[in-house]
């Protein structure tokens, strides 16, 4: 009896402070409801548990970048891994734990030379599935980024970021013989009118302060960079931004955390459908007969090297426009291109090629007429609201698509378009033979330099 009431008042205490725990939690997430809103408990619930109590009571550092204007499309999405997997590394560091990345919009690339669509400041929405994305760390669109900042400042504040750091590389990389992580200020020059603001393209974002470094190292460098910088009496919320991020190095390239980032990278599926519809209309093409079927999630997969087998067409990607200039010496002719594509299908015993290309009319006419005994394909929008809604970027995308369900996939030397179809296709499971493949500049020289292989690795 006596023993009995004793586990009651244990079990009493314990449900009591159950109770209190339960009651703080709901105060303090009452407070934090721009990180942890309903929908995320429901669709992410281990980003929303409140596992240490402490980490409410840390600022959220919203950490904004930007990258040089004549980077392409690819390119960024490289430096983005860099920074993801720094972001989720800083999260689990003291006083970052509510660390987040917002994502700069895309705004009239180099490469978009379609002027009669408006390009500018495209979201990440617009090629990515930002909810896959949000399973690899806490990543934010721009618009997003304004509600948050709007919800915590209130409605009709212009953006005033705390600290706006520009990169620049050190005039001598190797002092001495080695390479070592440092960053240092340096007087900015006067042509940066640094303070006016206009930052990402937006005239309401401006910034308390402006700091021009020299710096070389990896993304890790950044978080000393932050502690560094950090001010003791950040309340809330800091908003740092990053001018000239391809400056920042990897960790470390195409490790576990490189391709867990990577496989979060999914294309909205706007774009992943127009290419569906194109591989089932004109190339036969479905993932379940090109045993190309995914999980749902990316944190699902598994290694499946050898489990795909691709639509039966080969996919050539043709670089052209800038690469004929600085390039020359490795990109091939058209006539050289054709030649290659076609020893390739005539071995594989393939009838139609896809080609992706930056190619103008007159080149993408040449390479058919090569062609002459096989079937030439590429994508081109249906209408000119396809081509709207698409843009130059959705559209490169969806050839990018296309490539990685190919049988057999040859790219174009150091573009990085190119690597990023040899990603994907490793994520879906190609053997490595069918995938590294690289245009040599003459038809005649089978043993030139070729591509990197960087095979995917897993868990
Ligand atoms: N639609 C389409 N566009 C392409 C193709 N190849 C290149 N482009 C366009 O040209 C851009 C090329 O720039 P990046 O994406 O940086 O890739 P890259 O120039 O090949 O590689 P690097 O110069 O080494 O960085 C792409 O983003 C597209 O906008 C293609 O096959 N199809
Ligand atoms: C800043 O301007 C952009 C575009 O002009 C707008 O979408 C955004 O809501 C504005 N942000 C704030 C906080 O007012
Ligand atoms: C399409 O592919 C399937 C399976 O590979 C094949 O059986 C069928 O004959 C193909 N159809 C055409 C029109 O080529
Ligand atoms: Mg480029």
């Amino acid at each position: 009896m006596k023993l009995h009431s004793q586990r009651l008042t244990v079990i009493n205490r314990v449900f009591h402070s159950m109770l209190l725990l339960a009651i703080s939690h709901i105060v303090h997430t009452s407070h934090i409801r721009e990180i942890c809103e309903k929908r995320d408990i429901f669709f992410e619930p281990f980003r929303c548990q409140l596992y240490d109590l402490g980490v409410l009571d840390e600022p959220i550092t919203y950490l904004l970048y930007d990258v040089n204007p004549s980077e392409g499309f690819n390119l960024r999405r490289d430096v983005y891994i860099r920074l993801a997997v720094f972001v989720e590394y800083l999260r689990t560091q003291p006083g970052y734990r509510r660390a987040r990345l917002v994502l700069p919009p895309w705004s009239n690339l180099v490469h978009w030379r379609s002027t009669n669509i408006d390009q500018t400041q495209l979201l990440w929405s617009h090629f990515f599935d930002l909810r896959s994305m949000r399973l690899y760390t806490d990543v934010i669109d721009m618009d997003e980024f304004f509600d948050a900042y709007r919800a915590l400042h209130g409605p009709d504040e212009p953006v005033v970021l705390d600290e706006v750091y520009k990169l620049k590389h050190f005039d001598n990389m190797f002092e001495n013989g080695v390479f070592v992580d440092k960053f240092e200020e340096h007087v900015c020059p006067k042509s940066q009118d640094s303070m006016a603001g206009a930052f990402l393209g937006y005239a309401n974002l401006s910034t308390r302060d402006f700091t021009c470094l020299h710096f070389q190292g990896s993304a890790m460098l950044l978080h000393r960079l932050l502690e560094t910088y950090r001010r003791p009496d950040t309340r809330h919320a800091r908003y740092v931004l990053i001018l000239n991020a391809e400056i920042v190095l990897h960790d470390l390239w195409g490790n576990v955390d490189y391709w867990a980032a990577r496989r979060s990278m999914r294309f909205a599926s706007e774009l992943v459908e127009v290419a569906a519809r194109f591989r089932a209309d004109f190339l036969n093409s479905s993932d379940q007969q090109d045993r190309t079927v995914r999980p749902a999630r990316w944190t699902d997969e598994k290694p499946r090297r050898g489990g795909a087998r691709g639509g039966d067409y080969l996919c050539a990607h043709l670089r052209r426009a800038d690469f004929l200039y600085g390039r020359d010496k490795t990109t091939p002719t058209v006539q050289s291109a054709a030649l290659q594509i076609r020893a390739k299908l005539l071995e594989l015993g393939l009838k139609t090629v896809f080609v992706a290309s930056d190619c103008t009319r007159m080149e993408f006419y040449n390479l058919k007429n090569y062609l002459k005994r096989f079937r030439v394909v590429r994508f081109v929008p249906d209408s000119y609201e396809q081509r709207y809604a698409l843009k130059d970027g959705g559209i490169a995308v969806v050839d990018q698509i296309i490539c990685s369900h190919a049988r057999y996939f040859i790219g174009t030397y150091e573009s990085t378009f190119t690597y990023r179809i040899y990603e994907e296709r490793e994520i879906l499971g190609f053997p490595k033979d069918l995938t590294f493949n690289t245009f040599c500049k003459s038809e005649k020289d089978t043993n030139c330099e070729k591509n990197t292989v960087w095979p995917i690795v897993f868990h």
